[in-house]
């Protein structure tokens, strides 16, 4: 192996030694503790040292870096206390996410590392929110984002170098090539030679860089990493390497043969490095044991520490209470000077008086600069705030969601539009193990709001139709609003914003433009968690939201029903106050939702009333939904499908009791 160091001092040169010996020496005491059952996984880094710990020399302190499961170096390089590293290891409280994350699936601002989650891909177009806001401030810092190459497989990948590549973002793709993915030889995981090829598809600058060669790393990266803090641009970096142990340990090497074992045991980033710093008279055998000797004294004095820590005790209340941040709700009081407009208006006005109110707020969506969005809603958007704030997006959920996250880690607020809610599906990932997990893994919040154009009665058809509130409402961690007229729609649009947590704001597109209403001009918020009690009357609660509560509304008028109408308005806070207020008075309850019946919310409400009301009950709880079918598009079959017409009926059946 070939050591170019060009200029570097002899200090430089035992500092990047050092950098990479650290590492391998916590590791090799956590195998030993792996063993005695202290830990309860590990993967290993032995081999690839190099990438880590050259990459996180070569970048600034307070830049932004994205590790993965194999990157001990990044940790060890940014200076964290190793007695919290190990007690993060052992899920003990003074670790970095209170016992509920595991190894390296954590993160610390404090340090500027964000830690992964398990599905590997998220961690590319996170580095993509991050670079995003890091160019939006001009502030010159680059952000580096591992993959091994068997991520690279994931969609993710494309996604985040595509997006990355179309806004310049500063960022460095640092994909480590070590041959297997688990099992799966490269040749398996991908057609084309390098991972670097790849680069010239995006449009991208890329580079082959030997990963087991320290001084090439770190002199590579720090050059590369001055070139883009000037101007900002993705850069696809590939590091030849090796891990010479089992993807973790209970997994083993059998499926590698012995020759290429050895041959890259000869290519051991720290022995060649180490003979090269003695052949050159830079380091001595005295020094190296001393340096040896001072990094064992120091694991071990800080695994005494870690040993000593309490462990992690359940208690429920701090369990619940870190699901969601805490959010301090202001009340804005809407003021007398109204306008008659339709839904679809107020969510346009509502979000144009967001983006003056935070000045940095920034909206991503498909067709929603110059066009305006398939809805209009940004129309003029652009030309007032900008291209930076209003940004159009390739077709690409999963990673502008992951974008938004990288945004709000760096603290920014964002609103995605998806074009139809539908389409959330190719963004599920980030929503359910991203943004709803973050605060509880490591109190990181996600201020970020996903507008979902939802719902059907508009013969669009099985992928333009659903209302998927469900998928959502059963995650905790998110919130979901779900408004049914103008007033609250802009209300709670700017609540949604003001809210640090991730929220998902259903608007029903049939609603946009038959739903007219006096809506305040002013930039007014209305409380999550607070239903409306729409009509008041003693025979029955109607409980419903979204286009529900407009069927509901027709129903009760023209059978002339003594009926509380509760509109929900947001899902996730439940408003069970009101619920069970009314119910307690009628005796009484049907739920209605548009959606399939079977696992809605409906569902809940009504075991939740069971639970809670029984004894006031007259009559069994009755839920109305959706066929337990795709939505149809024939305006016949969509008729039939939607409840509509079975509520009336329900309706009436069920004051007959
Ligand atoms: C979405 C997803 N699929 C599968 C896995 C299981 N898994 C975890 S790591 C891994 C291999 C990753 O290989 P590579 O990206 O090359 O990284 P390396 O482990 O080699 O460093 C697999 C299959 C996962 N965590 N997430
Ligand atoms: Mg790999």
């Amino acid at each position: 192996m070939q050591f170019h160091n060009n200029d570097l001092s002899k200090s430089k040169l035992l500092d990047l030694y050092k950098a990479m010996l650290l590492p391998r020496l916590v590791e090799e005491k956590m195998l030993i503790l792996l063993r005695q059952g202290k830990i309860s996984k590990w993967f290993s880094g032995i081999g690839q040292e190099a990438i880590s710990a050259g990459i996180t020399l070569a970048l600034e302190e307070d830049e932004y870096i994205l590790p993965m499961h194999r990157n001990l170096g990044v940790f060890t390089n940014r200076n964290i206390p190793l007695n919290r590293l190990f007690s993060q290891f052992q899920g003990k409280a003074n670790g970095f996410s209170k016992g509920r994350e595991r190894s390296f699936h954590f993160g610390t601002q404090e340090f500027n590392i964000i830690g992964m989650i398990s599905h590997l891909g998220p961690q590319l177009g996170i580095a993509d929110g991050i670079a995003l806001a890091n160019k939006i401030k001009k502030n010159g810092k680059v952000t580096a984002v591992f993959s091994g190459e068997g991520g690279t497989s994931e969609g993710d990948f494309h996604e985040a170098l595509n997006v990355a590549a179309v806004w310049d973002l500063p960022v460095l793709f640092c994909i480590e090539n070590n041959g297997y993915g688990l099992s799966t030889p490269s040749k398996d995981q991908f057609k084309c030679e390098n991972i670097a090829d790849k680069g010239e598809g995006y449009g991208m600058e890329s580079h082959i860089i030997d990963g087991n060669n320290i001084v090439e790393v770190y002199l590579k990266v720090r050059k590369i990493a001055g070139e883009v803090r000037k101007n900002p641009h993705p850069v696809l970096l590939e590091f030849k390497t090796f891990r010479m142990r089992g993807h973790e340990e209970a997994s083993g090497t059998k499926y590698i043969s012995k020759q290429i074992l050895d041959t890259w045991a000869k290519k051991d980033p720290i022995e060649n490095f180490r003979q090269y710093l003695i052949n050159k008279n830079m380091l001595t055998e005295i020094q190296e044991v001393e340096i040896k000797n001072t990094f064992i004294h120091l694991i071990s004095d800080n695994l005494k520490i870690a040993f000593a820590e309490d462990e992690q005790i359940f208690n429920l209340t701090t369990e619940l209470n870190d699901v969601y941040q805490e959010f301090d709700y202001q009340e804005i009081i809407p003021k007398n000077k109204k306008s008659k407009i339709r839904f679809v208006d107020a969510i346009s006005k509502g979000l144009y008086q967001s983006m003056e109110q935070h000045d940095d707020l920034v909206i991503m969506g498909q067709d929603i600069a110059e066009y305006g969005g398939v809805f209009k809603i940004t129309e003029g958007f652009l030309e007032k705030f900008g291209k930076d704030r209003v940004r159009n997006t390739p077709i690409c959920e999963s990673v502008i969601i992951e974008t938004a996250y990288g945004l709000s880690i760096s603290g920014v607020k964002s609103v995605v539009e998806l074009q139809f809610s539908d389409f959330i599906t190719s963004g599920f990932n980030p929503v359910i193990n991203l943004l709803a997990k973050s605060y509880y893994r490591w109190n990181q919040n996600a201020d970020i709001v996903l507008r979902m154009p939802c719902g059907a009665g508009v013969g669009a058809g099985p992928f333009h139709s659903q209302t998927n509130e469900a998928w959502f409402t059963k995650t905790p961690g998110l919130k979901v609003v779900y408004p049914a007229f103008p007033y609250d729609a802009k209300g709670l649009l700017a609540t949604a914003i003001e809210d640090p947590n991730p929220v998902l704001f259903f608007e029903h597109k049939q609603l946009y433009r038959s739903i007219y209403q006096e809506v305040p001009d002013n930039y007014y918020t209305l409380p999550f968690g607070k239903a409306s009690v729409l009509k008041e009357g003693d025979k029955v609660s109607i409980i419903t939201y979204g286009a529900g509560v407009h069927w509901a509304l027709e129903a009760v008028d023209k059978e002339n029903i003594q009926a509380d109408i509760i509109d929900l308005r947001t899902l996730q806070p439940l408003d069970t106050e009101t619920i069970f207020k009314s119910v307690k008075k009628t005796g009484k309850a049907i739920i209605l939702q548009e959606d399939t019946l079977f696992g809605g919310i409906a569902s809940d409400i009504s075991a939740l009333i069971n639970e809670n009301c029984f004894e006031f009950l007259d009559a069994p709880v009755k839920r109305v939904g959706a066929l337990e079918t795709p939505v149809p598009f024939a305006k016949n079959l969509e008729d039939n499908f939607l409840p509509k017409e079975r509520f009336k009926l329900a309706l009436i059946d069920l004051l007959k009791y």
